[in-house]
Order: structure tokens, then sequence, then C-alpha cells
């Protein structure tokens, strides 16, 4: 049996976290169309009968301007040596830019075997993807291209298929019904973090740490669940709320029903908003919010 690990990397909203939850077929990480909405690495895990492939979605490739992002990029790096495979996202409605090219030059010369996925093909004109094959390949870039597009499950099936031919004979790396390493505290962590994503603008979403305080399933099954929102400033705070409170009340609802989703059960949330001052640059706060430098 064919069985190893895939990096999923690219840059910051490329769409690796909509194609990890597409190729494993469940939603394993958070998806948002702000940059920087993937914090950590989350593995989810596709078990087939002749092949098991364990994705390694990753934070997206983005300048780095705080402690957080630093280990965020430090988490793609470590994760793009440790693989048995890189599948580089690439945003093709995008373009390709120079940029793009010398990134994926970089990952490529990291000797793991890499495929591309040329991705979100259903919102750019169907000869963009001959042309930029060509450029990509001109500009010496000889991995393959598969080009796919995650939203509409477009050669998802090839990719996954291309992957696995590259993947090592061994036995599984997890049970044949893991589809993520993580905890559903974790899931529910992210759901929350997920709705603050859509809800507010950039510089909100991105100064939020989620912390559980109570994760409880009751004897009839339903869970109660009490979480802080921490933010960065007071008038994040004040934003977050908002007036009388309606704004958080609208994201605690819509995240308790993906939570609800998630869990198949009933879940009463208390959600709070706390300020500590410029946590993503307090190497103890970013522990204690579970940024671990290894994650
Ligand atoms: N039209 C279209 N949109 C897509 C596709 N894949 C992802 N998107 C959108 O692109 C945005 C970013 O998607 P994510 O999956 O969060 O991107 P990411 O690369 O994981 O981003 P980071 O975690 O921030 O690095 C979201 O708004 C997605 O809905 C696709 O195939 N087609
Ligand atoms: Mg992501």
């Amino acid at each position: 049996m064919r069985s190893g690990t895939v990096a999923v990397i690219g840059r910051a909203n490329a769409g690796k976290s909509t194609l990890v939850n597409v190729l494993v077929g469940e939603k394993v990480a958070i998806v948002s169309p702000k940059p920087q909405t993937t914090r950590d690495r989350i593995m989810g895990i596709l078990t087939r009968e002749e092949y098991q492939i364990v994705f390694a979605d990753t934070p997206g490739l983005y300048r780095q301007r705080n402690e957080l992002t630093d280990r965020m990029m430090h988490t793609t790096e470590n994760t793009s040596k440790e693989v048995d495979v890189i599948l580089f996202v690439h945003d093709g409605h995008a373009g390709a830019k120079d940029e793009d090219i010398s990134l994926m030059k970089k990952y490529s010369a990291l000797g793991v075997p890499m495929l591309i996925a040329y991705t979100k093909t259903d919102i750019m004109p169907k000869e963009n993807i001959p042309r930029d094959a060509k450029i990509l390949y001109e500009a010496g870039i000889e991995n393959d291209v598969v080009p796919v597009s995650a939203r509409k499950g477009r050669n998802i099936r090839l990719l996954e298929q291309e992957i696995a031919k590259l993947l090592p004979e061994q036995d599984k790396l997890f049970p044949d019904d893991v589809v993520s390493d993580r905890s559903e505290k974790f899931m529910i962590s992210e759901l929350m973090r997920e709705k603050i994503l859509l809800k507010y603008d950039k510089e909100i979403p991105h100064g939020v740490a989620i912390v559980i305080n109570k994760f409880e399933r009751q004897e009839n099954g339903t869970y109660v669940i009490d979480l802080d929102v921490v933010c960065e400033k007071k008038n994040h705070k004040a934003i977050l709320i908002g007036k009388q409170g309606k704004a958080l009340k609208e994201t605690a609802s819509f995240a308790r029903q993906d939570m609800e989703k998630f869990l198949g059960a009933k879940v009463f949330l208390t959600v709070f908003v706390k300020v500590r001052e410029d946590w993503r640059d307090r190497a103890g706060l970013l522990k204690e919010f579970g940024y671990d430098e290894n994650n």
C-alpha cells in the first residue's frame, strides 16, 4: 500500500484549505476570503483501499509582520522539508507572476517531489490555463501542473491519483476512520475564528485568538461551551461587541450553528471578549493561545 505526507503550501489565500477539505471530503480546516486564515499546520487524512494521503495544510506564504506570522512561516517552512510530496497550490485566477515562479522554484529545489495545483479555474477564462502552463514551463518550472477547481470539484480525483503515485510503499500512518489530527475542541475554536474572519474587517480578525474555557458534553448529549475572544485593543473589543452587543450576538449564533453541525448535537455557547494588548508579539501569550513554536 502507498501512504505518506503531503505539504500543502502556497501563497496566502490561494485556496489551500478549501482544496484540502475537498480532497479529504470533510471540513478539516477553516476557509475565508481573507489572507492568513490558517495559522497552524492541520492534517487532513484521505484513506482509500490502495493508499492513504496525509495532507498537511499550512499557513499561506505571507510577509512577516509580527511574532505570530513569523511562527506561521516557520511552520510552513518546516513542514515542506519533512514530507514525501509537496503540493504547491497556485491561485490560477491571479495569473502567473514572477513572484509565484520564484516561490515554485524555491520549493521545487528542496528535492521533495512537487506537484502544482493550479486552482480556482472556475473563475477564469479557459484559455489562461495553457497560457500560464507555458509561462511556467518557459520559466523553468518542470513540475506537473494539475488545473483544478476546489469550489466546483473539478479534477479533484485526478489530482488525488497523481499525488498517490508519488507516495512511498508503506503502511498507513493513521487508522481508517481518522480524518484530522486535531481535537474537536481545536475545531470549535477554529469555527469561532472563521466566523470572525467572515464578519469583521481586516485588522480585527487578524488580531483575534480564541481561548476555550469550558467544553463539556452533558449526559443528554448537548454541549456546553464557554470561550473568550481575545483581541489586541480596546477599540477592537467595542467593534467586536457592536451596538448593544448585536454584532457579537450574530457572530456567536452563526458560529454555534456550525458547531452544532460539526458536533451533531445541540450547543449552548457563551462568548466573552477580552483584551490582551499586542498578544501577537508576546511569546508567553502566543503559547497560552496555542501557537507553539513547533506547531
Ligand atoms: N472561485 C473559487 N474560489 C475558491 C476556490 N478555492 C478557494 N476559493 C476561495 O478562496 C478564498 C481563500 O480560500 P482558503 O482555502 O481559505 O485559502 P488558503 O490558501 O487556505 O488561505 P490561507 O489559510 O489564508 O493561506 C476563499 O474565499 C475561498 O472560498 C476555487 O476553487 N474557486
Ligand atoms: Mg488556509
